[in-house]
């Protein structure tokens, strides 16, 4: 066993603090994610879409990485062969506990991206203020948007993702509910390409199925035992 491909979702970051998508707290203000993540709910009501991306920017300083971010980052440091951990998440909360070999396939809460000169840059501010949000490339106002990958968008680094899926010898998918595609079709793709593949989550997936070994329970106490 040398590759390691690992998926993550919303439910390794839920014991931290932040909430799920599609979980009983899974509504910000009543509205379904399916709602405010669409470049046409940008384009109808921009500053609602600005004030849920500047609320989970917030909430993301007052919240730390938990044991299944760190049991990953070490996980990282300690393997010597080649791995990969892909998240969904625009959290930064594998990289606040280590890990490197990370990319975020839905973009990240703490980028952003002007739709006036297309550079991204980091974010730490608010955007739905209109005076705050300046881009500091091409200083334009009100031009800004959050670095995320909305739904009918194309997920990036996905010739670096499928590459690395096609050689894999395990893929470990982590409390992910296999709603959203192309990431929940990941599991199938390492397991055509001869991956052993593992699902950890509170409960079984939509894909769970798919799973050679499954292992349910709090990612916080699971991922450690899996890593270990
Ligand atoms: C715990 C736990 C604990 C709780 N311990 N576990 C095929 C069929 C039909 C539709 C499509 C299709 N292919 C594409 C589509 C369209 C669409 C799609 O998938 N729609 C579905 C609704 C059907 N996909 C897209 O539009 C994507 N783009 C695309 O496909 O481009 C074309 C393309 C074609 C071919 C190749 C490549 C590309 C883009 C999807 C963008 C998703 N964006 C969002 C929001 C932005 C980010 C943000 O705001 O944060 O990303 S949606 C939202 O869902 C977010 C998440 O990353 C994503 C996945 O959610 P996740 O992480 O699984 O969270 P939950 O809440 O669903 O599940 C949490 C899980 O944790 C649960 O299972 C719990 O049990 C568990 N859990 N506590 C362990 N303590």
């Amino acid at each position: 066993m040398r590759n390691i491909v690992v998926l993550t979702g919303a439910g390794i970051s839920a014991e931290s603090g932040l909430a799920t998508f599609r979980g009983p707290d899974g509504l910000w203000e009543g509205h379904r994610v399916e709602d405010v993540a669409t470049p046409e709910a940008f384009a109808r009501d921009p500053g609602l879409v600005q004030q849920f991306y500047d609320a989970r920017r917030v909430r993301l300083g007052e919240v730390e990485p938990n044991a299944a971010h760190v049991a990953l980052a070490r996980l990282d440091s300690e393997w010597p062969g080649e791995l990969l951990i892909i998240t969904q998440n625009v959290d930064d909360l594998h990289e606040r506990a280590g890990a490197k070999r990370l990319l975020h396939m839905h973009g990240e809460l703490a980028s952003g991206w002007c739709l006036a000169c297309s550079s991204r840059f980091p974010w730490s501010g608010s955007m739905a203020d209109g005076a705050g949000n300046q881009c500091p490339r091409c200083g334009l106002f009100g031009q800004v948007r959050p670095d995320i990958v909305w739904f009918g968008e194309m997920p990036y680094e996905m010739d670096r993702i499928e590459e690395a899926l096609s050689h894999c010898d395990l893929f470990a998918s982590i409390g992910t509910s296999g709603a959203v595609y192309p990431a929940a079709g990941f599991v199938q793709t390492a397991r055509y390409c001869g991956a052993h593949t593992v699902e950890i989550n509170l409960e079984p997936s939509q894909g769970s199925l798919f799973f050679d070994e499954r292992r349910y329970g709090p990612a916080g106490e699971e991922v450690p035992k899996w890593v270990d």
